[in-house]
């Protein structure tokens, strides 16, 4: 007798696939999670080709590469047929810090996200992978910063968040201080609706920024943004700007922390992404200790952190800056003098005489972050 032939697997609802796949995200430890359809961009790609004619994205080359990724057809190219874009977030630290800590960027203050996200990406869209019905392939591809893709215009259009004045994703019930990823898949998944815009009459994120760098609601300049000066300028920060940037060793959370919608989120509890939170290093460390490092012991301490990336000239241009902004105490002043007279790096050097003569001549712009 013929065996009998196995019952087909019924297809799950797209909305059942939902129901599953936002159980499987925050079960692998992300905090928040929505689908938006995988269609090419409009508006948000207009805006983008504007950026870009604008010459906003300065040294920043990669963002210009290959432009027509970013409408959404680099989806296509590496998920043919792709119809969902899942959009997460992953809390970051929110606290304000101490020590040296307190002027690195709250996303920063642990290990390179990347290589934990890219992980996580992967075993979501490994379990979206056995989501398909009966005969059906489903391709999924996790996606994190780095791709050509425009990732806050998917999570706005998924309703994961609504993106701010100050440009960010602002997650409801997390705030903005959220890293994004996607998984982009061919498995048909229910899509959220678009949240409406909260901002209302709010500008407090433009007015903290310490460079104005907004130029108008939503329309950053990166080229006036003290993450980009800090973290992607190479070589000596532009004279307009370079004595305003605040104290900040590495990116600037400033348009964040003043949001109403980041109040009381401020929290010492354990993340999610256990690699995010803050390494005790930095918490120990004074900006004059920092100053006082050569290259092999900067490069040793930000080993497999985001501060890798403006190297340990940039680091050391952006320590004697924010030590000006800080208000430097004598000691520190006569380090600040030692340095401009005698540090193996020009960069460093002229850094520091700048940075001196603007505080003999009652220049230095006032620090928003004490430190202590
Ligand atoms: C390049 C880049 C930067 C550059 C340029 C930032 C910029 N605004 O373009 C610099 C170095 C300055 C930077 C800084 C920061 N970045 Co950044 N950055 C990126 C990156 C790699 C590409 C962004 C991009 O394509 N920019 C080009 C512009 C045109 O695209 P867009 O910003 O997405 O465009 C949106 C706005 O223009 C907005 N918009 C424009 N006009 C209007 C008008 C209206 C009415 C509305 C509603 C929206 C709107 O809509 C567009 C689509 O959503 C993304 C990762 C990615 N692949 O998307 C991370 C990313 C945006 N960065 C991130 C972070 C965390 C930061 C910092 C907070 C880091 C820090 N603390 O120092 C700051 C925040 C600065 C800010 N206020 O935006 C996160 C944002 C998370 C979130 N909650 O939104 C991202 C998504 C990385 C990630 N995977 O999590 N970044």
């Amino acid at each position: 007798m013929p065996s009998p032939k196995p019952a087909a697997k019924p297809a799950l609802t797209h909305e059942r696939r939902a129901e599953l796949v936002r159980e499987e995200a925050l079960r692998l430890g992300f905090d928040a999670v929505a689908f938006a359809q995988a269609d090419d961009l409009d508006r948000e790609y207009e805006r983008y080709a504007a950026f870009l004619e604008r010459g906003a994205h300065g040294a920043m080359a990669y963002l210009a590469d290959d432009p027509e990724a970013r409408r959404g057809v680099n989806h296509r190219r590496f998920v043919p047929g792709a119809r969902t874009v899942i959009c997460t977030a992953t809390r970051t630290a929110t606290e304000p810090g101490e020590g040296v800590e307190a002027l690195i960027a709250r996303y920063a203050r642990g290990r390179d996200y990347h290589n934990a996200l890219k992980r996580k990406l992967k075993k979501l869209a490994r379990f979206v992978a056995t989501l398909g019905g009966e005969g059906e392939e489903v391709v999924a591809r996790g996606y994190v910063d780095a791709a050509p893709m425009l990732e806050r215009a998917y999570a706005a259009r998924s309703g994961l968040g609504f993106i701010g004045k100050n440009g960010l994703c602002i997650v409801p019930g997390l705030g903005s201080m959220v890293l994004l990823g996607e998984v982009v898949t061919t498995l048909p998944i229910a899509p959220g609706d678009p949240l409406a815009e909260r901002c209302g009459s709010c500008t407090r994120c433009l007015e903290a920024c310490p460079t104005q760098a907004f130029d108008a609601p939503w329309i950053l300049d990166p080229r006036k943004c003290v993450a980009y000066l800090t973290i992607e300028h190479a070589g000596p920060i532009p004279e307009a700007l370079e004595g305003r940037l605040g104290a900040h060793l590495f990116g600037c959370d400033d348009c964040q922390t003043v949001c109403p919608f980041n109040a009381g989120k401020a929290t010492r509890e354990p993340l999610a992404e256990a690699s995010l939170a803050p390494l005790p290093t930095w918490r120990g460390l004074t900006l004059a200790d920092v100053l006082r490092l050569d290259e092999p012991a900067l490069r040793a301490l930000t080993e497999a952190t985001p501060l890798r990336r403006p190297g340990p000239e940039g680091l050391l241009r952006n320590a004697a800056l924010a030590l000006e902004a800080a208000g430097p105490s004598d000691d520190e002043r006569a380090l600040l003098m030692e340095i401009a007279s005698s540090h193996a790096s020009g960069l460093v050097r002229a850094t520091a005489a700048r940075a001196l003569e603007r505080l003999e001549r009652g220049l230095a712009a006032t620090s928003r972050h004490p430190i202590g």
